[in-house]
């Protein structure tokens, strides 16, 4: 009997209270769709396989090198994080893995950890590593970079660290390691590209080579920051090279946010998936650097066009299935709030890319009708999936409106009784 932190009286209460509506809209919806001889249960059925890992550090308030204002009932620690991310996953019924984040998530006793979750009704989705940050107790600094540094001892230690996140992942039971490094150079001169490359491959062949048989390991690509002259790993053209170099099980995890502003992310998923390196995404949003801010929040249309083909890979290939998560940072807003609507925008990206009609789009395309080509895209795009949302979580014994409910638990203020707030100064920092 999975441990529920919000009353299952009250969601079915507010899910009442909507539910006349929500039937007069999915009937409407229903019989627009019919006339595209499209089934909704079909696509509802199909809205419900949707999985999104939440990143454990995205629970609690974000911040900048400038400041963090942490929020009331901020979980100081990774069990009250699993209660959180349980709230998310109770009413948006789309989220039953987390993304733990290594050594922040460094749990006295994995076993624990995995039953606290298990009772929860949640799972471990993949690890990440940090050799971004040195350690308190850490003798050698990754000050000029971890797997691509100079010095092979240093190299060694981000290796060791990477092959640790392993071996807690397969206690927790994790599939994959996501491996995200701040490498890079600020000045001109700093780095040897092709000698650095090369250190970061012969580092990640090391990691691989630890890697269980039925793990994946997801190189992510950053264009910059913390480095702003060159990153090693800068763009998908050096992830998919290290990717290909490394090993088969290692593939490439697109961060929506590691682009220059107007890259077109959506061709790059295209070339990964053709070449069988697309494993895995951080969906956010930006409009400048890399904001981490709430999916779909500032270019929905883009998060469409991502799924639009993620669909089409899909329908070539069955078995294809990459590693979503969400990876952003709640600065002003509260972060459970933000990680359910998050959730469900980038399912409703997936639900209007499911209803493109794609005989259409390819005859539009082969007769070079780019009018039409777009247009049958906005077509589905512009529909109001909305009711199919809110009936895929109440079948699934979700909220119909997850942040009406969540708001009416004032699960929150709970928290803020039982979880004093530190008077710290607010440092700086994500964490
Ligand atoms: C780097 C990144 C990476 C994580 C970190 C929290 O910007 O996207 O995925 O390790 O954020
Ligand atoms: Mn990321």
């Amino acid at each position: 009997m999975t441990t529920t932190k919000i009353s299952t009286d009250l969601i079915q209460q507010e899910n009442h209270r909507r539910q006349d509506w929500l039937q007069q809209d999915y009937q409407a919806l229903a019989e627009k769709l019919q006339r595209q001889h499209i089934d909704i249960t079909t696509v509802t059925a199909q809205a419900q396989t949707l999985q999104v890992a939440l990143p454990s550090w995205g629970v609690g308030t974000g911040g900048t090198r400038f400041a963090r204002f942490p929020g009331i009932g901020e979980p100081r620690n990774i069990f009250e994080k699993l209660d959180d991310c349980s709230v998310i996953q109770q009413l948006g019924r789309m989220t039953p893995n987390i993304s733990l984040h290594i050594p922040w998530d460094k749990p006295d006793d994995p076993r624990e950890l995995k039953q606290y979750a298990e009772a929860l009704g949640l799972g471990f989705d993949a690890m990440n590593s940090n050799t971004f940050q040195d350690q308190a107790n850490q003798d050698l600094s990754y000050k000029y970079g971890s797997l691509t540094h100079t010095r092979a001892e240093v190299r060694q230690l981000a290796i060791a660290h990477n092959i640790e996140v392993i071996e807690l992942g397969q206690q927790l039971g994790s599939k994959a390691l996501t491996v995200w490094i701040g490498d890079g150079s600020n000045f001109p001169g700093q780095q040897h590209f092709s000698l650095a490359f090369g250190r970061y491959l012969e580092s990640a062949r090391q990691i691989y080579q630890a890697l269980p048989s039925d793990w994946n390991m997801l190189l992510e690509h950053k264009m910059f920051e913390p480095a702003f002259y060159s990153t090693v790993i800068q763009d998908w053209g050096s992830s998919y090279l290290a990717a290909k170099e490394t090993g088969e099980r290692c593939l490439c995890l697109v961060d929506l946010g590691h682009h220059a502003p107007n890259v077109n992310i959506e061709m790059i998923v295209s070339r990964l998936a053709q070449f069988g390196k697309l494993g895995g995404f951080h969906f956010n949003d930006s409009k400048y650097g890399d904001d981490d801010l709430d999916s779909g929040s500032i270019n929905p249309y883009q998060l469409f066009l991502v799924f639009n083909e993620l669909v089409d890979i899909q329908g070539n290939m069955p078995s294809f299935s990459p590693f979503y998560m969400l990876d952003q940072s709640h600065n002003v807003t509260d972060p459970i709030e933000s990680l359910i609507y998050s959730a469900a925008e980038v399912q409703r990206a997936y639900i209007k890319a499911l209803l493109v009609d794609r005989t259409a789009l390819s005859q539009h395309q082969d007769n070079n009708d780019p009018l039409m080509a777009q247009a049958t895209l906005k077509a589905a795009y512009n529909l109001d999936v909305e009711p199919i949302l809110q009936m895929a979580r109440m079948q699934s014994g979700g909220a119909i409106d997850p942040i009406a409910c969540y708001r009416a638990s004032a699960y929150r203020q709970q928290c803020a009784q039982q979880r004093p707030t530190d008077k710290q100064p607010s440092g700086s920092g994500i964490i």
